[in-house]
């Protein structure tokens, strides 16, 4: 038994020495290898064919210049990442990330979270992640397009539709999947399903838009079901105004809950009448400025400064849509108080381990992102299906094989939870399920 428990600390101990400096990369693989401890246990198997220290290690890992002009002709050089993490499962599966705090350890803990991701979705995808330190924000349409085309010219060695088809991230939506759809167009000759999150015109996926926020939303009904409770009536907390938490708020107003408040990276609005999302939408979809702009066309909001703050808005359910490590061990207390009894992760990894704990201990069910936003990529998966048929299925086609999925991933997390011994942990449920699959594959597939 000591020498099975030891098999997860010494796979840690060989991640933080071969992975320095990559603090997200070493949260995400310990949040997942502390959960699988009992399933070492019952299956030595895994460990005589080293799964963890396969698992663990990327089997591909580009990083590449992204040289692009900007508007008054002068040469900017961005670097650009691709790390295709684990393909048992299928091609490897994974969006981009543009921002400027993009760097390796972003794009492995992401690429890590992905393959248990996708394993929960039942589709057959591998797990990858890539991205840029590119910061959109303040670019010219033109600078984002010459960016993308620089970013491609250099992806289009290393992806493929049975290979590898990357999506949308943080900073990257349907202008920029357009602008690479374009160059990759244009380099190979070839018109088929490399990226997901296209336009509805040139082979995107009806509810692919809609798929993360929509899902996470699915999701954490089904932990209100187990509540015996619904959405009707609750007062929402989505943080976050991007493509995730905009869906999220649609879907939970369309169940009958009130969203009342909402962040950008500057701060958040808060209404306790209810958040417009067509002025949302508006601001950020459409002109692309910040949510401070909100309370001129709202008279009711206020704004506050700092988007930290938006915890301590009196919420019944809470769904973090920003980005990682967003929720803290304070919040989640302050969270409690207030009464909160439900946070499902719209965003990869928002809440801090010590979040986390604070909500297990006092029976907030707690949805982690890896199941709760797995919606998105699901969807992707439906997508890549229409292109190979060369076929789009309608909205109502897809919605209603979103939704089944995201309820099946509920049921396999809680069952995974139940038969490993911590009942209603989502946590550990989502992690052994989703790892379950990876690793029979892998062993099927010999040491590869
Ligand atoms: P968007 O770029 O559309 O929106 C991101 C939102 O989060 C913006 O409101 C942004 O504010 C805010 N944000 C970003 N970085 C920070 C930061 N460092 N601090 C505070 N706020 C920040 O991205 P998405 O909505 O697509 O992604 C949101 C989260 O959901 C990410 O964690 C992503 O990995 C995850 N996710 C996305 C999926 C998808 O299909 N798009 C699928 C599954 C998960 P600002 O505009 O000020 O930067
Ligand atoms: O984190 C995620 O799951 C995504 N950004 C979506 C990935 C995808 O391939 O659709």
């Amino acid at each position: 038994m000591a020498m099975q428990a030891g098999y997860v600390e010494r796979a840690l101990e060989t991640v933080r020495k071969r992975n320095p400096g990559e603090a997200e990369f070493h949260q995400a693989v310990l949040e997942v290898l502390e959960s699988l401890k009992p399933v070492f246990k019952k299956h030595p198997e895994f460990e005589e064919a080293g799964i963890l220290e396969r698992i663990v290690e990327p089997e591909r890992q580009i990083i590449f210049r992204v040289p692009w002009q900007d508007d008054k002709g002068g040469v900017r050089v961005n670097r650009g990442f691709r790390v295709q993490f684990n393909s048992a499962l299928g091609p490897y599966k994974g969006g981009l990330r543009f921002h400027p705090s993009v760097y390796l350890g972003i794009i492995k803990f992401l690429g890590f979270e992905q393959i248990f991701k996708n394993s929960l979705t039942g589709l057959m995808m591998g797990g990858g992640k890539g991205g840029s330190d590119f910061d959109p924000k303040g670019k010219s349409d033109s600078e984002v397009m010459r960016f993308c085309q620089s970013f491609m010219t250099e992806l289009q060695r290393h992806i493929g539709a049975d290979t590898d088809v990357p999506a949308g991230d943080i900073g990257v939506g349907g202008r920029e999947v357009g602008y690479m759809f374009g160059q990759w167009k244009k380099l190979t000759g070839l018109f088929n399903g490399i990226l997901t999150g296209k336009g509805l015109d040139f082979g995107g996926s009806l509810v692919r838009t809609e798929a993360t926020g929509y899902g996470c939303v699915y999701f954490c009904e089904e932990m209100l079901k187990d509540r015996k409770t619904s959405f009707a009536g609750k007062s929402v907390v989505i943080s976050g105004s991007g493509n995730v938490a905009i869906y999220a708020h649609q879907k939970a107003t369309q169940l009958g809950a009130k969203v009342v408040a909402m962040s950008d990276s500057g701060g958040f609005v808060h209404d306790v009448h209810g958040i417009n999302l067509d002025t949302i939408k508006q601001i950020k979809e459409v002109e692309r400025k910040r949510i401070k702009e909100y309370v001129k066309a709202h008279k009711s909001a206020q704004y506050t400064e700092g988007c930290a703050g938006i915890w301590n808005v009196e919420c019944d359910v809470a769904l973090p849509s920003a980005t990682q490590n967003e929720l803290d061990e304070d919040a989640a207390k302050t969270l409690v108080k207030n009464g909160c009894i439900a946070v499902a992760e719209g965003a990869n990894m928002p809440c801090t381990p010590e979040a986390v704990k604070v909500f297990l201990e006092n029976n907030v069910s707690f949805g982690p992102g890896k199941a709760a936003n797995a919606g998105g990529v699901a969807t992707s998966g439906l997508e890549m299906a229409q292109n190979s048929q060369r076929l789009a299925w309608s909205f109502e086609e897809v919605d209603e094989k979103l939704h089944r999925i995201m309820v099946d991933i509920h049921h396999s997390a809680k069952a995974a939870s139940e038969e490993y011994g911590t009942p209603g942990n989502l946590v550990n449920g989502a992690n052994i399920a989703g790892f379950m699959k990876v690793a029979r594959a892998m062993m099927a597939q010999g040491i590869v």
